[in-house]
Formats: structure tokens, C-alpha cells, sequence
């Protein structure tokens, strides 16, 4: 097939597995199980089209993480005492989602429900709004006074208006839609762009609920920079939600999503970082979202295999720390 950087429609067939997970029904899961991998197709909550492209396309990027024929397991070699192997990774398939607020929070819960106790939901968006059913969803089913919210965004995703009505979720507003969930204090914004223009009526409001939020790390800030200053930032030993926009990383890097960053994290940056997240607390749900194209090319295909990467990567850590011997 000729991949050039204009032409071929996104795909319309999807790759099983993400990296040749073991695929399942929710109920069949085992029980020790790491985490399962959900797609959640859909560009509902965003102005543009391509992130119903998502789970497609970042798991066809990921078959290069599986063998083609038959079972096969994933060495990772990033651990310091030499190679783990990846395990207790299942992919769960498609989740349709829907268009209602109440019907993306009762499939979400219905499926946490039926998978083993202690399994991360890993999603794979879609649009970030999506982030919003899985948390409601996890607090229904799994119950932590202890919820925190660590985002990973090159925006806010807040807004001060309207806020009492659910039918105006948008990847635009989420996190004040979160905050309203979880309380504002619990969520933790990193790699955010730091200039925030804001109608002036609104500043004060603006400036108001972000002061209530868990604290911004913003993209020029040494806060985000500095590994001990962030460290101290982030919440620890807790309860953690981590979502994470693809948009946090540089357009040199990803630029097949809605909102392109002219200035962002690398892939690398942001690993070490959601490393720390990983380390310092117990992740119990997490998301990757806002992946969007709706073309293929050599462009796009790379810019899904760095997701891929990235998932892989969060989802090999998670199975380290399972592994026995391993400090939780
Ligand atoms: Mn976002």
C-alpha cells in the first residue's frame, strides 16, 4: 500500500488487540489481571472529527509489539535488574458509547463491574470527554475517599459557565466537569500552556477555580521541570486517575490531533513524568485520549505508534510494580 501524506481514508477495520494483549469479554478477565485495555471510539464531545479513529488506529500501530502468528509474550527491558515480561495486559474491545452522558457512565460501570477486582481500566479515546463517564463510573464501583485526578494537557479543559448542566460536556470543559466529581482540589494539571486568555469578566471567576484546583504545572514552569519540584507537586501515596491528552506533546512529535501544540512536552519528558505519577501513588483508572486524524500516512502512523508507545509503556510499568519482590 503507497502511504503518502495526503490520500488514504482512516481505517475502517481495527488491528484485535492492542500489542497482543489477551483479548476478552469483560467477565472473562482473569482474576490478577493488570489492567484492561477499552476502546472508546468516539468524537462526540469535540468540535472536529478523527478521534473515533483512535483505538484503530493506535492499535494497528501497536502490532509491532505482537508477533503476527501465534501466542507470543513482550520482554521489557526497561527495568534496572534486567528484563520483566509483560503480562496481565487484556484487551477488552470496543466500547460504542453513545451520545448520552448517563449511557456512557452506565456501560462504564457495567464494565468495571464485571472485571476482577484491582484491573486498571485503561481507555483509549476518543475524545477527552470521555474521561468523564470512566471516572463517574470508577467512583460508582470502586469507592476511594481518596481520588485524585493527575491530567497531562497542553490545555485547561475548564470552563465557569454552565457547569450544573451534564449535556454540555465537551473535551473543551471536562475537568471543571471533573472537579465538580472528585472536588477541584484533587485534580493536578501538568504541561499546561501557561497564557491563559480569558474574557476579562471572567478572569476573576477563572482565576478563582483554578486557585480551588490540586495546582497547575505549567509547560514553562520548573515546576514541571525540575524531577524533585515536580515530585513534590504531585499527590502521592494516593488513589490516582491519569489522563492524558496527547495534545501535551510537541507537534513535532503528535501532531495528529485536534489542537496541535506549537510548544509542548517530548515523549520522553512525558514518560519520566508519568513515571513519577506511577511511583509515587497507586494509579486505579487511566486514559489516553484526543489521539484524531482521519487520514492515514506515514505522518499519522507514527504519531499512533508514539501512543502506542506511551500505553505500552504505562501498562509495562503498571505490570512491574505487580511483579513479585516489586515495593508497590
Ligand atoms: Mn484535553
Amino acid at each position: 500500500m503507497a502511504m503518502t501524506d495526503d490520500a488514504q481514508s482512516a481505517p475502517a477495520t481495527t488491528h484485535p488487540v492492542f500489542a497482543g494483549a489477551r483479548p476478552a469479554l469483560p467477565a472473562e478477565v482473569e482474576a490478577g489481571a493488570v489492567a484492561a485495555v477499552l476502546g472508546i471510539p468516539t468524537s462526540a464531545g469535540s468540535a472536529k472529527n478523527g478521534s473515533e479513529n483512535g483505538p484503530a488506529m493506535i492499535r494497528r500501530a501497536s502490532s509491532h509489539m505482537a508477533w503476527s502468528t501465534g501466542p507470543s509474550v513482550v520482554l521489557d527491558l526497561t527495568p534496572a535488574d534486567g528484563p520483566g515480561q509483560l503480562a496481565g495486559v487484556w484487551d477488552i474491545g470496543n466500547c460504542e458509547l453513545g451520545i448520552s452522558l448517563a449511557e456512557l457512565s452506565a456501560t462504564a460501570a457495567e464494565i468495571l463491574a464485571a472485571l476482577p477486582a484491582g484491573t486498571v481500566l485503561a481507555g483509549i479515546g476518543g475524545d477527552h470527554s470521555i474521561t468523564y463517564p470512566l471516572i463517574e463510573a470508577l467512583l460508582k464501583t470502586r469507592p476511594t475517599a481518596d481520588l485524585a485526578v493527575v491530567q497531562f494537557d497542553h490545555h485547561l479543559d475548564v470552563q465557569v459557565w454552565d457547569l450544573e448542566q451534564p449535556n454540555t460536556l465537551f473535551n473543551t470543559n471536562v475537568m471543571s466537569h471533573i472537579a465538580r466529581l472528585v472536588g477541584a482540589g484533587n485534580v493536578y494539571q501538568a504541561g499546561v500552556f501557561p497564557y491563559v486568555p480569558v474574557v476579562e469578566d471572567d478572569a476573576a471567576a477563572v482565576r478563582e477555580l483554578l486557585g480551588r484546583f490540586g495546582g497547575q504545572a505549567a509547560l514553562f514552569s520548573r515546576t514541571l521541570h525540575d524531577e524533585d519540584l515536580f515530585a513534590q507537586w504531585l499527590p502521592s501515596g494516593r488513589d490516582v486517575y491519569l489522563t492524558i491528552d496527547v495534545d501535551v506533546l510537541d507537534v513535532g512529535e503528535m501532531s495528529s490531533t485536534g489542537y496541535p501544540a506549537e510548544h509542548g512536552l517530548s515523549l520522553r519528558e512525558l514518560q519520566r513524568m508519568v513515571e513519577l505519577v506511577l511511583r509515587r501513588n497507586r494509579v486505579v483508572g487511566l486514559d489516553v485520549v484526543e489521539f484524531a486524524t482521519t487520514k492515514i500516512s506515514h505522518r499519522t502512523i507514527f504519531d499512533a505508534g508514539r501512543v502506542a508507545n506511551l500505553l505500552q509503556f504505562i501498562l509495562s510499568t503498571l505490570a512491574d510494580q505487580r511483579r513479585p519482590g516489586r515495593q508497590q
